[in-house]
C-alpha cells in the first residue's frame, strides 16, 4: 500500500495527455461518442453530457433517444446525432422490450470509441433492464472492438441495487460517483462523513471493483485498479450546483473516444472541468455557475495548458 504512486492533478501532468489535433485530422481522428443519458424528468443532462463531450474534442455526438424523446434534443442540440430506440412500454415491465432497446443500442455501437450510460436515466426497470443488458453485450465483445465505458448518476443507481454489480463490467470502465452514489454502490455505507477515509476506500474499491473510480467530492480522487491516485486539489464552491457532473462525464467520455486510456481520460477530465470552474468563478464568484457556463470554457482550458 505504501509504495503506490499518489500524485496531485497538475497542468504539466495533464498536458502530457491532452489529445494531439494533427493538421490534416477529420471528425473520425477524434473518435464517436454514443450517449445513452437523459429520460423525460432529466432532459438536460443528455445535453450538458453530449455538448461537453464535443466540447472536450470528440469527433461526433450520438444520442441515444427514443422516438418520443427525439423533438426535445433536436431542437436544443444540433449537432447531435440520433439513434432511435424502441418507446419504454407504458404498462408492465417487458424483458423483450429491453432487449429490443439494448439490441438497438448496440447495433449502432460498431465504430464508436466510447460509451457514457447514466446521466437522467432514471430508474425504471427497463432503464435497468436495459443497462444490464447493453453490459452483457459489451463483455462478450472483444476488448479493442467495443467502445470504451463509462458509467455515471443513474447508470451507479441502477447497478447498486444488484448483488456483486460490479463483475458485470467490461474491463476498463470508469465510474464517477458523487458520496452519495458511491454510500449505494458501497451497501449504504455513508462515504459524505468526516469519519470515513475517503482515499483509502476509493483504494480498496477501485481494487475490488476492477474500475477506475473517480470519487467526486470537493476534493475529486481517481483511482486505478491497481491503486495508483490523483488527487485534484482544486475544491470551487461554484461546482456546488446541478448539472456539473453530467459535464464531468460528458468531458471524460470525450477524452475516451480521442483514445486516452480510462486513467488520464478520467484524469484529465477532472482536472479540465474543474479549470473550467475556475475560469467561470474567477467572473462569476462562487454563486450561480450554470452548468452550461462550463461548456464554452472547456476549450479554453485545453487551450491554457498546452
Ligand atoms: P444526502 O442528502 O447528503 O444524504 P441523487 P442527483 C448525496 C440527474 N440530473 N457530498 C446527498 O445525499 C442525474 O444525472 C439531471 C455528500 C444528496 O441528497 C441523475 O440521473 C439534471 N453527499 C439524477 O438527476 C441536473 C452528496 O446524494 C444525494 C454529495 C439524480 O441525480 C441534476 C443527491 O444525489 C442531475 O445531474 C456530496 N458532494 N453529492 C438535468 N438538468 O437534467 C450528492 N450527495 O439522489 O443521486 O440525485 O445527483 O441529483
Ligand atoms: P454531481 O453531484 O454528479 O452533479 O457532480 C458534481 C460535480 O461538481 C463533481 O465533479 C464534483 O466534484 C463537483 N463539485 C461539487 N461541489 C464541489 C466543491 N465544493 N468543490 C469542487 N468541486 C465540487
Ligand atoms: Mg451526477
Amino acid at each position: 500500500e505504501h509504495n503506490l504512486s499518489t500524485e496531485m492533478l497538475n497542468t504539466g501532468l495533464c498536458r502530457a495527455s491532452l489529445p494531439k489535433r494533427p493538421l490534416n485530422s477529420n471528425k473520425g481522428t477524434f473518435g464517436k461518442v454514443m450517449l445513452f443519458c437523459g429520460s423525460q424528468p432529466y432532459p438536460g443532462s443528455a445535453y450538458l453530457a453530449g455538448s461537453s463531450a464535443a466540447r472536450a474534442g470528440a469527433g461526433l455526438i450520438t444520442l441515444a433517444v427514443t422516438e418520443k424523446m427525439l423533438p426535445t434534443y433536436a431542437s436544443s442540440f444540433h449537432e447531435a446525432t440520433f439513434a432511435i430506440l424502441p418507446e419504454e412500454p407504458k404498462s408492465e415491465i417487458s424483458r423483450g422490450q429491453a432487449h429490443d432497446r439494448a439490441q438497438a443500442l448496440t447495433e449502432h455501437l460498431p465504430g464508436y470509441r466510447a460509451l457514457l450510460m447514466g446521466p437522467g436515466l432514471g430508474q425504471s426497470p427497463e432503464t435497468r433492464e436495459t443497462i444490464l443488458q447493453v453490459l452483457e453485450d459489451l463483455r462478450n465483445q472483444p476488448p479493442n472492438k467495443r467502445p470504451r465505458l463509462i458509467i455515471d448518476a443513474d447508470g451507479l443507481n441502477n447497478l447498486s441495487a444488484l448483488e456483486h454489480w460490479w463483475t458485470l463490467l467490461p474491463e476498463g470502465t470508469v465510474i464517477t460517483p458523487h458520496p452519495g452514489e458511491m454510500g449505494r454502490l458501497c451497501d449504504s455505507l455513508k462515504v459524505s462523513g468526516g469519519s470515513i477515509d475517503r482515499l483509502q476506500l476509493a483504494r480498496e474499491k477501485a481494487r475490488e471493483w476492477n474500475v477506475i473510480l473517480v470519487l467526486k467530492g470537493a476534493c475529486t480522487l481517481v483511482v486505478s485498479p491497481l491503486g495508483e491516485t490523483r488527487i485534484n486539489w482544486k475544491a470551487n464552491p461554484a461546482l456546488a450546483t446541478a448539472g456539473t457532473g453530467d459535464v464531468l462525464a460528458g468531458m471524460i467520455a470525450g477524452f475516451l473516444a480521442q483514445g486516452l486510456i480510462p486513467f488520464d481520460a478520467a484524469s484529465l477530465g477532472v482536472y479540465l472541468h474543474s479549470c473550467a470552474a475556475e475560469r467561470v468563478s474567477s467572473e462569476l464568484g462562487d454563486a450561480g455557475l450554470l452548468a452550461s457556463d462550463l461548456l464554452p470554457q472547456i476549450p479554453r482550458v485545453m487551450r491554457d495548458i498546452l
